[in-house]
């Protein structure tokens, strides 16, 4: 299942007649530049190209009132001088004789790419359409938008598709207010939105753009407003708000369908955004929101105003819809502090209405018994500088958004059932990993839990020399018993996969009681192999390898 690019020359007929410094930045080279170089790339050739096609009366309908799209019907026969008395009458927006056409199209672009994903003819898609549309309202147009796309498009999914619940990311600099107004006391879509605020003094210049306004009535806690205080921001704190605001409270949510409104003047080089998070970020940022949905990701571009920039971002964002890897985020990844403080400011205000935002300290992690199972998840990246081999990467359509199950509990009975239910949830994790796997493996003890793994993981059978892994195992009492050796051969084994660079990365499930000492060993394992830095994150508990120093160093290393 492929990618779908919807797109019409026709857009492009749209532009300025007079001169207005703020609007002239919204032109036509916007989207010709972006699909040149898509074209450039290669990627324009291997997406699913649509011809987009105009939203009828009654789909613009859905947002706007029967007045406002008669209004711009009329538009079409308007000179130039009633064009621009008429524009007057908005805030940041021009008519053009086309704009009527080009909006309907950018409408019914949204649609189409839609009805293409939810029908099932591709995975995901990107709609490259102008006039953008978030700042739109039911009777009002603003800041370069005429029909509200992206709203029309959640409305369409819910009437036509019967769709309970839609997640909008709206990454463009500005506020879709638009958007906001729309949904607020709708609960059944989710409006997450980051802007540019600075305490108020950018536009939209509005109150209810602040992360205090979380919606109305049954819509409380479904519109998240995340303001920016500073210009600047970056590839660190773009994905922290992901990570810290967006993710938890989207996999919460659980949507059936992600739709981004796909601004680009958040990136660096931008004269409205003003911020620096460079084009890659774009990519990863929508790979993350692939994890959601079981990847159905309609992209519609609103903003983005340089158009090397926006052309570049534009380029990542297809990149990783079509499953490419992303490239390496650059510079430091520590986000601003005025960042993190409107990140807490969004969780303060967020945290009645998500779980997930709640402190989670004293909650108890069932304490691993005895006899239990602990599966341990391993991702090394490759030491030595070993560039994983960059292939477009296979995904399961299904994929489920349920990373937030945590495996494991006290008691422990059906060994496979068990197996089965941590696996499932540490491979959904394991797509979090920003570079995606080549390769996921596995190392069971337990045969039969290989019955619930996706057909593109590899089945690890093999295990290390009966020596290697008695000489590994020697040092720790845990790993006397034959369960955990066996156990520990796997590990191993699958650790050397990983290193030697043939497999990505990978999961083994070791006994809970040999799950410190199995750890132990694999971090030796590890720095033998000339590892330099290694992360190891327990879920639940777990004992600290005795050996490792409170400075991160391994004693003997
Ligand atoms: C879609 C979009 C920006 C309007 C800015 C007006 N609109 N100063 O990016
Ligand atoms: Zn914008």
């Amino acid at each position: 299942m492929g990618t779908a690019l919807v797109y019409h020359e026709d857009m492009t007929a749209a532009r300025l007649l007079w001169d207005d410094p703020e609007c002239e930045i919204e032109c036509p080279e916007r989207l010709t530049t972006a699909l040149e170089r898509l074209q450039q790339r290669g990627l324009e050739q291997r997406c699913l190209r649509l011809a987009a096609r105009e939203a009828s009366e009654a789909e613009l309908g859905l947002v706007h009132s029967p007045e406002y799209v008669a209004l711009l019907q009329g538009t079409q026969a308007l000179g130039t001088g009633e064009l621009q008395t008429l524009s007057g009458q908005y805030d940041a927006v021009y008519f053009h004789p086309s704009t009527f056409h080009c909006a309907r199209l950018a409408a019914g672009a949204a649609l189409q790419l839609v009805d293409a994903v939810l029908a099932g003819a591709v995975r995901n898609g990107l709609a490259l359409v102008r006039p953008p549309g978030h700042h739109s309202q039911r009777a009002a147009a603003n800041g370069f938008c005429v029909f509200n796309n992206v709203a029309i498009a959640a409305k369409h999914a819910q009437r036509q598709h019967g769709l309970h619940r839609i997640l909008i990311v709206d990454w463009d600099v500005h506020h879709g207010q638009g958007i906001q107004y729309i949904f607020e006391d709708d609960p059944s879509v989710l409006y997450f939105s980051w802007h540019r605020y600075e305490h108020g003094r950018f536009w939209p210049y509005l109150r209810e753009s602040d992360a205090d306004a979380v919606g109305q009535g049954p819509g409380l806690g479904f519109t998240v407003n995340l303001p920016w205080n500073q210009v600047g921001m970056g590839n660190a704190d773009y994905v922290a708000a992901f990570l810290h605001v967006l993710l938890p409270v989207a996999f919460e949510f659980n949507p059936e369908l992600v739709l981004v409104s796909a601004g680009f003047d958040s990136a660096i080089g931008d004269p409205e955004g003003q911020m620096q998070a460079t084009p890659e970020c774009f990519a990863h940022l929508t790979q993350l929101l692939q994890m959601l949905a079981g990847g159905r990701v309609c992209a519609v571009l609103e903003g983005g105003y340089h158009l090397e920039s926006l052309s570049q971002s534009v380029c990542m964002m297809v990149q990783a819809l079509l499953g490419d890897p992303a490239p390496p985020l650059s510079g430091p990844m520590v986000p601003h502090a005025s960042a993190l403080e409107s990140i807490e400011s969004v969780r303060v205000a967020q945290a009645p209405h998500w779980m997930s935002l709640q402190q989670q300290g004293q909650r108890g992690l069932g304490r691993d018994g005895a006899s239990g199972s602990h599966a341990v998840a391993v991702t090394l990246n490759h030491p030595l500088g070993v560039a994983p081999v960059l292939s477009p990467s296979p995904r399961s359509p299904e994929g489920r958004p349920s990373p937030l199950l945590l495996p494991g509990g006290p008691e422990f009975k059906a060994a496979a059932t068990q197996d089965v239910a941590a696996l499932s949830s540490l491979l959904d994790q394991l797509r979090l990993n920003p570079t995606p796997p080549v390769r996921t493996a596995v190392a069971l003890t337990a045969p039969d839990a290989a019955l619930a793994l996706p057909s593109d993981v590899l089945c690890e059978e093999g295990s290390a020399p009966q020596e290697e892994t008695q000489a590994w195992a020697r040092p720790h009492e845990a790993l006397a018993q034959d369960r955990a050796l066996t156990a520990l051969g796997k590990v191993l084994y699958l650790l050397d996969r990983i290193l030697d660079g043939q497999v990505s990365s990978g999961i083994a499930v070791t006994p809970a009681s040999a799950a410190a000492a199995t750890l132990d060993v694999a971090i030796r394992c590890g720095l033998s192999h000339g590892a330099q830095r290694l992360l190891c994150l327990a879920v639940g508990q777990l004992d600290r390898p005795p050996d490792l120093t409170d400075d991160g160093r391994l004693e003997g290393f």
